[in-house]
């Protein structure tokens, strides 16, 4: 039977598998790729697939990463397969990262907490809620988190402002130092679980391949070297995200 087409994950009932697309999307340099090689360090050897990485000589990615990931659930009698995207976050490259958008099922913004790129995480967040528009895609529909990046640099965001910007905006926010994989797992999880409770509310997929969302997470939490339960990976996320309009990070 071919896998039964929705308007991005894919579900194929016969194989028991659901593949959704995720994307790092941000500003150049802000650490999208370093998140991805972190992951790859991070997953254990079952789940972790080949990192496709396409840089030049300055660490500027040229059209995408994409790591593919594959979690296995109820004694692996199911598999929930992630595609997971950079973009190349140059201003040059907007068609590209239009283009890798395409059919996206979450999104995380990979934000540099460096005062000196604040006007770049803003002008980051307005291209991608134009290029979703272009892609037919809305972003108060999309499930997104945010990630500050760079927590280690001097001259950063303060914890306060980023307490403040969770707790005025829709989604989480996570803070993370992509180079030492500090806070990776928890942004790529925090994202995964809203994606599957987002696309579970749309597609009962849940019900549909009879599994238990929750149990799915935590199985790709311990996948990825998650030591404690999803939930108290994921309290460690700044502030409790009220409903409310979303505003630029
Ligand atoms: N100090 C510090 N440097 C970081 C951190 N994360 C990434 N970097 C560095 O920032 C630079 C850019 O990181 P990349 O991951 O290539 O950035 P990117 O977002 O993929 O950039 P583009 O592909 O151009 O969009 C590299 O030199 C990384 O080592 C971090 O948490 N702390
Ligand atoms: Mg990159």
């Amino acid at each position: 039977m071919a896998p039964c087409q929705y308007a991005a994950v894919q579900l194929d009932f016969a194989a028991r598998e659901v593949t959704i697309k995720l994307v790092y999307y941000g500003p150049a340099l802000s650490g999208k790729t370093t998140n991805l090689v972190a992951l790859h360090r991070q997953a254990g050897t079952d789940a972790r697939g080949r990192l496709m990485t396409l840089e030049t000589q300055d660490d500027r990615t040229l059209f995408f990463d994409l790591l593919p990931l594959t979690f296995r659930a109820k004694d692996g009698d199911v598999s929930l397969r992630i595609k997971l995207f950079t973009v190349p976050g140059q201003p040059v490259h907007s068609a590209t990262r239009k283009l890798v958008l395409q059919g996206a099922d979450g999104v995380a913004l990979i934000a540099d907490s460096q005062l000196s790129a604040t006007q770049r995480n803003a002008e980051s967040f307005f291209d991608l809620r134009q290029n979703l528009k272009d892609n037919g895609l809305e972003l108060g529909k999309m499930p997104l988190v945010i990630q500050f990046n760079k927590r280690d640099l001097p001259d950063i965001r303060t914890e306060e402002e980023l307490e403040r910007l969770a707790t005025r905006g829709k989604e989480p926010v996570f803070s993370a130092i992509a180079t030492r994989g500090a806070g990776t797992v928890e942004t790529f999880l925090g994202l995964l679980q809203l994606t599957w409770q987002t696309l579970d509310r749309t597609h009962q997929l849940s019900r549909r391949m009879s599994l238990d969302g929750e149990e799915l997470i935590e199985g790709a939490a311990r996948q990825l070297g998650a030591t404690v339960p999803v939930r108290e990976l994921l309290a460690r996320n700044l502030g409790l995200p009220e409903p409310g309009p979303r505003g630029a990070p």
